[in-house]
C-alpha cells in the first residue's frame, strides 16, 4: 500500500491515524504542497493529496478511511449500528461546516467562528469521527497557538494515550 501524503495536511493526517490504528503497513511518498509534481495529478485530478495506492488509486480522506475500515475490520472506526454508522457519517460529511471553514477563514486571518466551533465539536463515541477531526484541533493548538475549551483538552489529552494520535502530534511538533 502506498499513501501519497504531505505531513503539513491534515486530510493526510486523518489517513496516517487510520493506517496507524489499524497497524497496516504501507509506503509514503511525500508530495511537496508548494511545487506539487505534475503526476499527482494524473492519480488526482485535483492535484490533492491525500491519495492512497491500494492496486487502485483512492484519493478523499473520508472515502479512503471508510475503505480501510471495511477493508481491515480490526479494530473498527464506525460504530456497529447503522443508525450510528450513518450518524458518525454524516459528522464527517459535515466537516466543513462544523469546523473546516471556520478554521481555514481564521488562518486566513479572516472573519471567523472558530472558538465557538471549537467549544462545539461533536462528542459521540465514534473512533471514526475522532480521527476525522483531531488533526485539526491538534494544529489549532500547536500550529495556530489556540487554548482549547476545557472539554476540548480532555478529549484531546485522552485521545492522545493512542499512539496514532501521538504519533500525529508528533508530526505538528516538527512541523512548528
Ligand atoms: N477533500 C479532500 C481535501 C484534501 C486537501 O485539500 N488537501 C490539501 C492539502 S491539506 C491539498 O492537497 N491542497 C492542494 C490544493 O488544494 O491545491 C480530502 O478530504 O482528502
Amino acid at each position: 500500500m502506498k499513501l501519497y501524503d504531505a505531513p503539513r495536511c491534515p486530510y493526510c493526517a486523518r489517513v496516517r491515524i487510520a493506517l496507524a490504528e489499524k497497524g497496516i503497513p504501507y509506503e509514503t511518498i511525500e508530495v511537496d504542497l508548494r511545487n506539487r509534481p505534475d503526476w499527482i495529478f494524473e492519480l488526482n485530478p485535483s492535484g490533492r493529496v491525500p491519495v492512497l495506492d491500494d492496486g487502485f488509486v483512492l484519493p478523499e480522506s473520508a472515502v479512503i478511511m471508510e475503505y480501510l475500515d471495511e477493508r481491515y475490520s480490526d479494530p473498527p472506526l464506525l460504530p456497529r449500528e447503522p443508525a450510528a454508522r450513518a450518524e458518525a457519517r454524516l459528522l464527517v460529511h459535515r466537516f466543513d461546516e462544523l469546523l473546516g471553514d471556520d478554521y481555514y477563514a481564521f488562518r486566513r486571518g479572516e472573519e471567523n467562528a472558530l472558538a465557538e466551533r471549537l467549544e462545539s465539536i461533536p462528542a459521540v463515541d465514534s473512533l471514526f469521527v475522532d480521527i476525522a477531526y483531531v488533526p485539526w484541533v491538534i494544529r489549532a493548538r500547536d500550529l495556530l497557538g489556540i487554548e482549547l475549551p476545557g472539554p476540548l483538552e480532555s478529549w484531546l489529552e485522552q485521545l492522545e494515550q493512542r499512539p496514532s494520535v501521538a504519533a500525529e502530534a508528533a508530526v505538528v511538533q516538527g512541523l512548528s
